[in-house]
């Protein structure tokens, strides 16, 4: 009797996630080429694949990535959302998560820390026993630094080190230069760790989704969301603060009937409000898209 496994593959754009499930399940996955993600806005099960390891019929859920370049960051937290959300409705429970990280990017900042603190919200700390963090693109020339980044980012609370002082496991996932075979072998490992930990608590229920479904919160209600909502407000602020500024300079030209600065301050506030409007818009999709949501799951009860 073979149990059914789900596995989430998270992850920024090009860390690794489509090459990670390819390698597990040896069918052809379409890999991002670059930082250009293929993950395109799919039909919902389009992100599921499928296959045999250990008695398990494991089927990873590959999500798009933050800093993808054709998507903004609410837009992608929504489109995951909206999948977990459904999908918990309809009774698929999570037993793992595989969080990849490029071990040769610099530093973890802007993006990819974003990306990471809206991750450990949206799974919440239930789940870090289940998860495994993968890193990936170790380049033999940078072994060093990426050892010691690896350190770095597992000693602070900031970046893994909560993750990992609380039941998560660091991998490494071998190189393309290593060889197919030895990729493969690596990206098992990770599987064959998760299936063990399922033997202690079998499915975990990922924070956003207890959330939206048992809570019945909107997503801008959400840990996962207030986190991604906490940007825009940042954003919005320094907009504020610029318009302000501009209003106040044009009045000082016009004293003077310094028109053409008058003009130029003026297009600046255009400019300004218009993207203040914009992030409202984004927050507003929260919002309304949720309630979309809700009515669905009403409807199928
Ligand atoms: N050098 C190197 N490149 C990799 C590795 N894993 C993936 N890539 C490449 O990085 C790019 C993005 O990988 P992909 O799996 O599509 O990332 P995703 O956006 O997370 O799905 C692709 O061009 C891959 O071939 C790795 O371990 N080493
Ligand atoms: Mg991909």
């Amino acid at each position: 009797q073979e149990k059914t496994t789900f596995i989430l593959v998270m992850g920024m754009t090009g860390s690794g996630k489509s090459t990670l499930v390819q390698h597990c399940t040896g069918n052809n996955v379409q890999v991002g080429h670059g930082l250009q993600s293929c993950t395109k806005l799919p039909p919902i099960f389009s992100y599921l694949y499928s296959f045999f390891h250990e008695g398990h019929h494991i089927h990873l859920i590959d999500t798009p990535g933050f800093d993808d370049t054709n998507r903004s960051d609410i837009d992608t937290l929504k489109t995951i959302a909206t999948y977990l959300s459904t999908s918990f409705a309809n009774g698929v429970r999570i037993s793992g998560i595989i969080y990849l990280h490029r071990i040769s990017d610099n530093r973890l900042s802007g993006t990819g820390l974003r990306n990471l603190r809206v991750f450990k919200k949206l799974a919440g700390s239930n789940a870090w026993p289940n998860t495994v963090i993968g890193t990936t693109m170790w380049k033999a020339d940078e072994y060093m630094q990426g050892e010691a980044r690896e350190i770095e980012l597992s000693g602070d609370v900031t970046y893994f080190g909560d993750l990992l002082s609380r039941g998560a496991k660091l991998f490494r996932i071998a190189e393309h230069e290593t060889g197919a075979e030895e990729q493969r072998h690596s990206s098992l490992r990770v599987v064959s760790h998760l299936l063990q930990r399922t033997r202690t608590v079998a499915v975990i229920d990922l924070r956003i989704q207890r959330e939206l479904v048992v809570d019945g919160k909107t997503l801008d209600a959400t840990a996962a969301g207030r986190e991604a909502l906490g940007n825009l407000y940042h954003l919005r602020r320094q907009l504020a603060r610029q318009v302000e500024i501009a209003r106040h300079d044009m009045q000082d030209a016009l004293k003077v009937r310094d028109i053409e600065s008058a003009r130029q301050l003026q297009a600046i506030e255009t400019e300004c409000t218009r993207k203040i409007s914009k992030s409202q818009k984004q927050q507003q999709k929260l919002k309304t898209s949720l309630m979309e949501i809700h009515d669905k799951e009403v409807d199928k009860l």
